[in-house]
């Protein structure tokens, strides 16, 4: 039975959920709750927000927890040395800080926010440049983990905003490329459904 995912029909909060499920083949259904958001879905949510994903009549909330909860039943396996698992963690919580303030200024000020963004977020993806080049290996770790999903689509969003914005990471712009290029990802893409959602719910990007 497929898991079904409640959000907007965006990328948003979204797409790392999308893709980690493509990627490992666990069938996701999209539920589109645009339409009747305050009405029928935002009371039914546990914290009232989206995105939300039912497994098994069991529902999961916040973004984060539920692809962690994905690369568990993917099976996507974790480095046995704690402090090698930890660049997982580091990685993505940076990642979300990121993600934090550039949602922010997307629905908040866009046009007066948009370019001191772009530099403090340049800034905050120089450490994981850093510390990822030094680490040297394919992923945040040498196996596919929950925060690679997280990241690509971080960068993504970032290079749509900015375009260009990973010339200045050669180590992230191959690590991008990698992500790029895994088949279920590129299929997807390339194909109508994705580029007919917008990145946010606003128009802007
Ligand atoms: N920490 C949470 C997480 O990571 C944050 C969730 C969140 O902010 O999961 N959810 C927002 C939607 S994401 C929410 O539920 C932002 C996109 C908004 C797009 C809205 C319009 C789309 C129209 C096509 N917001 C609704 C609410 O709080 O009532």
């Amino acid at each position: 039975m497929a898991v079904q995912l409640y959000y907007f029909p965006i990328r948003g909060r979204g797409q790392a959920i999308r893709y980690i499920c493509l990627d490992n083949d666990i069938e996701l259904e999209n539920v589109n709750i645009g339409a009747e958001w305050a009405t029928k879905y935002k009371p039914l949510m546990p914290f009232g927000q989206v995105p939300v994903i039912e497994d098994g009549g069991v529902k999961v909330a916040q973004s984060c927890a539920i692809l962690r909860y994905l690369g568990k039943k993917a099976g996507l396996k974790e480095p046995s040395d704690p402090l090698v698992a930890a660049r997982v963690d580091m990685i993505n919580d940076q990642g979300e800080d990121i993600r934090g303030a550039y949602v922010r200024m997307i629905y908040g000020n866009y046009e007066t926010g948009k370019d001191d963004l772009i530099k403090d977020a340049k800034a905050e993806t120089q450490f994981i440049e850093t510390l990822m080049s030094g680490w040297g290996s394919d992923f945040i770790t040498d196996t596919i983990s929950f925060a690679d999903y997280n990241l690509f689509d971080l960068l993504d969003i970032l290079c749509v905003l900015s375009p260009g914005f990973l010339d200045e990471f050669p180590t992230l712009q191959a690590y991008f490329d990698r992500i790029a290029a895994r088949p279920n990802i590129k299929k997807h893409r390339h194909s109508d459904e994705f580029k007919a959602w917008p990145v946010n719910g606003n128009g802007k990007q």
